[in-house]
């Protein structure tokens, strides 16, 4: 297959749908989705569409859809476990992976997972990662002594440095929760053309956390800044928490925490405007606020509309999910992806 725009970029864009709009849009016409991610436990698919990010779905009141597109033709195959879609230039990737019971399966499940997400890179061309996104049951629990997050933190490491890919400086975006139960879930966004990632000044950059949080530190990047074709440029913001320098804070205040999320997420825009001619507003964002409890929702949620206005785009567009954040004394979580007309500077 000819690739799309070889040297220049097919644009990159991401719908937003609720499910029932999304099957609407495919009984049309032919599907121009890279890959999606299908918010909710699952039982409720929205359609052909292999995502499903095992979280609870608290708003908005239909299950929501990000439907990762292009411009076409897409070809499809699978390396592996990975379910993967690219027009030659972006390449959208799914797994999932059983586990079994022994005390060392996370990590050596990460690790093979993120060995055929490599192998999906090299097949496909575009070796390039931009976002990931994690989903893993009980991240907090305990495994034969370590949190198994911790475990996950050192296979998808190994992986990294096995496969030569940069495991720490320049790093992919990138998010990872808990589920309550369920295969480990892995999608993954890559790009014919190195992104530039994005540290936020406020935090140690998390692939030189400390040994405090696991004997190998996270793999990813605060955020992800690509040109996205169009004259436009995205910007990935990997989950973002309240962490300033390597240590979690204000633990047990769900109010300040969400505060001092969004003090990050500001720090990581700006951090971004110093390489981009693009201007991001997190009024205008798609973002996922992720909560470790239920109850703290309405909350999180007037505070972040604090932040972006209650009737901007942002604010109308959230999604809540309630799950589990990767440290346990961590309470909310919020990603974000920005699209702004410019160019990523030399
Ligand atoms: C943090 O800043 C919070 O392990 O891929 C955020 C985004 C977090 C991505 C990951 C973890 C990850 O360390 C947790």
């Amino acid at each position: 297959m000819k690739a799309v725009g070889e040297g220049h970029a097919p644009r990159l864009w991401v719908q937003r749908l609720s499910a029932s709009a999304w099957q609407a849009l495919n009984a049309g016409k032919p599907p121009i989705a890279l890959g999606c991610l299908v918010y909710g436990r699952g039982g409720d698919d929205a359609s052909q569409a292999p995502a499903n990010t095992g979280t609870i779905v608290l708003a908005p009141a239909e299950p929501p859809v990000d439907v990762w597109c292009s411009e076409g033709p897409v070809a499809h195959g699978r390396c592996g476990g990975v379910r993967w879609a690219h027009n030659g230039h972006w390449l959208f990737g799914a797994l999932e992976l059983d586990e079994g019971s022994e005390g060392d399966a996370l990590t050596a499940l990460s690790t093979r997972a993120y060995r055929d997400v490599f192998e999906t890179l090299a097949h496909t061309g575009c070796d390039h990662l931009l976002r990931l996104w994690n989903y893993l049951p009980g991240i907090n629990a305990d495994a034969g002594g370590m949190e198994r997050y911790r475990q996950f933190n050192s296979g998808r490491q190994q992986a990294f440095l096995e496969a030569g890919q940069a495991a720490f400086e320049g790093a992919p975006a990138a998010c990872a929760l808990g589920t309550r139960d369920g295969p480990l879930r892995v999608r993954f966004l890559a790009g014919r053309h190195p992104a530039v990632p994005i540290e936020n000044p406020r935090q140690t950059s998390a692939y030189h956390y400390p040994p405090d949080y696991g004997p190998h530190s996270p793999t990813f990047s605060r955020a992800a800044l690509a040109d996205a074709g169009g004259g436009q440029v995205a910007l990935l913001i990997s989950g973002t928490s309240s962490i300033v320098g390597h240590e979690s804070v204000h633990v047990g205040d769900v109010a300040a925490q969400t505060r001092e999320t969004l003090a990050n997420l500001r720090a990581v825009i700006e951090s971004a405007h110093q390489r981009s001619s693009a201007r991001f507003d997190l009024a205008t964002a798609d973002c996922v606020i992720y909560v470790r409890r239920g109850e703290d929702a309405t909350l999180i949620r007037q505070l972040f509309e604090a932040e972006v206005g209650a009737e901007s785009p942002a604010a109308r567009r959230a999604i809540v999910l309630e799950a589990d954040i990767c440290r346990a004394d961590l309470q909310v979580e919020i990603e974000a992806h920005a699209f702004a007309p410019g160019e990523v500077l030399p």
